[in-house]
């Protein structure tokens, strides 16, 4: 029950900590946290503050990655007729190699899909000693000549911004040269403190350089769905619901997405923002530069995304769209209760604990929920406090070199447009009018004294394990064998294990079934965890097990 995680996480989170020296314990603190709630008279809650979007200390062993991930990886991996070059050693070109699964409904011209490529400039060490630049600007053209796509995207990994290539200066020139539009992003991998930095970038690179090259008109009910990334094939789903409500979905960033769906998405007159953490920047540009609002969505969860449909509706206020909406939601919610009744009486009650990324560990908590799984602790790899507490904060991140836009970004923000950390005046706006943003943070919508850990390390998690012993642990291909070693199965939230798609109804029916496989395999209890008196007895050394 409640009281007893509540005792367990006050003495974990000692336990946790007591393992570092003096000025990593402090550190580390800021980031460990039990979620104590604590209302006031008039009800108004306050959350814990937890330490986020910080430097990961050295010497521990993070979950994280870096900008280029998240810039070129992330942001841009799934956009099919974009030429993404990699401008670096070969190494970082494979890694960014469709490992992620991003899926993509391409027509048959392959001119139209470089999804399944891998452009690379292969730096060599000359390259490093006199510059890069004249490879680039040969590589852009020889790509254009092969492939001749609609733009050309370059990527710097960290040895550009070593160096001082000029990648902006290069693309501007083959831009004029070639006739198409080339464009870089100054993603090298130690900007910033994760991949978070790499979104930002990323975000700004495209809000300027293809956002609003193409003023077509859309029709009534039309949306950009934001921050959904088409794993797994989540975003096809999302894409059938939306068509069968009469929703004009102009652009996804960026799954299943193309070029030209970005150069129009300033058209809409909604975005709808999925994985917030990774995209606000543009719903934020968008909104200043163009007008379209933007709300909140989640189509992880039955019940999330019948929420989120609804609230598509509300915000077109318009009655045929709301008839349509209920009548999808109605045909699709009995095969939801359906797998309920299955899957929910052998999964309720298990333990599931969630490190993951800067959106799913709060969004998957949803699922869980739907089979009756309680998460007794769960953290961002790399989110910003707003994505915890669920509220708007001034955007706290800050990168250098290609900041310029950022810069501006920071500079023309209208403060009045964020809410600030007051939540009481935050409320007062939303009674004014802001009726469409909400406070669904993760710390927020998780039990009284659950854990709550920002980039969660090995150390941690393997200490949270031993002592929880959860029925399921999520994470990445990082941590998964690692956690399965020690007895518990491990289901992958970036990848889903090749599984999936899991979005909106059919998804969630897809997730339950997963799920009951995973926690309900008897495999498990046959594991000798490293720590059992039985495999301590079995084995050499300690050190071998591991
Ligand atoms: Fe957003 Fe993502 Fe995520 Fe993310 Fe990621 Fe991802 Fe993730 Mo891996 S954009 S924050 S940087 S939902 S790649 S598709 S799965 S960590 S929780
Ligand atoms: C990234 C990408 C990643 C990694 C997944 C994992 C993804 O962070 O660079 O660790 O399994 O979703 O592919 O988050």
């Amino acid at each position: 029950d409640d009281s007893e995680v509540a005792v367990t996480s006050e003495s974990l989170r000692d336990d946790l900590l007591d393992a570092y020296p003096k000025k990593t314990r402090r550190k580390r603190e800021k980031q460990v946290v039990v979620n104590h709630k604590q209302a006031d008279e008039s009800g108004l809650v306050s959350l814990p503050v937890i330490g986020a979007n910080t430097r990961t200390i050295p010497g521990v062993i993070t979950q994280r990655g870096c900008s280029y991930a998240g810039c070129k990886g992330v942001i841009l991996g799934p956009t099919r007729d974009i030429v993404n070059i990699t401008h670096g050693p070969i190494g970082c070109g494979f890694y960014s190699w469709l490992t992620r699964r991003n899926q993509t409904l391409a027509p048959t011209d392959e001119h139209d899909n470089f999804m399944p490529y891998c452009f690379s400039t292969d730096m060599q060490d000359e390259n490093i000693i006199f510059g890069g630049e004249k490879k680039l600007a040969k590589a852009i053209e020889e790509a254009y000549e092969l492939f001749k796509p609609k733009a050309i995207a370059v990527f710097s990994t960290c040895p550009v911004g070593l160096i001082g290539d000029d990648v902006h200066q290069v693309a501007a020139e083959m831009k004029e040269k070639l006739g198409i539009n080339v464009f870089g992003f100054s993603c090298e991998g130690y900007k910033g403190v994760s991949q978070s930095a790499g979104h930002h970038i990323a975000n700004n690179q495209i809000f300027k350089h293809v956002v609003g090259e193409d003023n077509t008109k859309r029709g009534k009910w039309s949306i950009n769905l934001l921050g959904e990334y088409n794993i797994g094939g989540d975003a096809f789903l999302i894409e059938d619901l939306l068509q069968r409500c009469g929703i004009d979905l102009v652009a996804t960033f960026s799954g299943n997405s193309t070029y030209d769906q970005f150069a129009n998405s300033h058209m809409a007159q909604l975005n709808c923002v999925m994985c917030h953490r990774s995209i606000n920047y543009v719903a934020d540009m968008m909104e200043k530069k163009y007008g379209p609002p933007w709300i909140k969505v989640n189509f992880i969860g039955a019940k999330a995304t019948a929420k989120s449909l609804r609230k598509i509706a509300e915000y077109f206020d318009d009655q045929e769209l709301t008839e349509k909406v209920e009548a999808v939601i109605s045909e699709e919610y009995p095969a939801v209760f359906e797998a309920q009744e299955i899957y929910k009486p052998r999964c309720e009650g298990k333990r599931a604990m969630l490190f993951v990324g800067g959106s799913r560990a709060h969004h998957y908590q949803e699922l869980f929920a739907e089979l009756g799984m309680k998460t007794i602790a769960a953290g961002y790899e790399f989110a910003h406090r707003d994505d915890y507490e669920g509220r708007d904060v001034l955007p706290d991140i800050k990168v250098d070199a290609d900041s310029r836009n950022i810069e501006e970004l920071h500079v023309d923000a209208d403060p009045d447009h964020y809410r600030g950390n007051d939540r009481a005046k935050a409320i007062e706006r939303e009674r004014a009018g802001y009726k469409f943003k909400e406070y669904d943070g993760l710390m927020a919508d998780m039990p009284e004294k659950a854990l709550v850990i920002d980039d969660i390390n090995h150390h941690e998690s393997e200490e949270l394990i031993r002592r929880m012993k959860p029925d399921l642990f999520c994470a990445g291909i990082k941590e998964k064998y690692a956690v399965q070693k020690m007895g518990v199965p491990c289901k992958q939230l970036h990848s889903y294990d090749y599984g999936g798609p899991y979005a909106g109804f059919q998804g969630a029916i897809n997730f339950y079934k997963e799920i009951d496989r995973m926690v309900n395999a008897k495999v498990w209890s046959m594991i000798q965890p490293p720590w059992s008196d039985e495999a301590k007895q079995n084995a050499p050394s300690s050190s071998s097990i591991r």
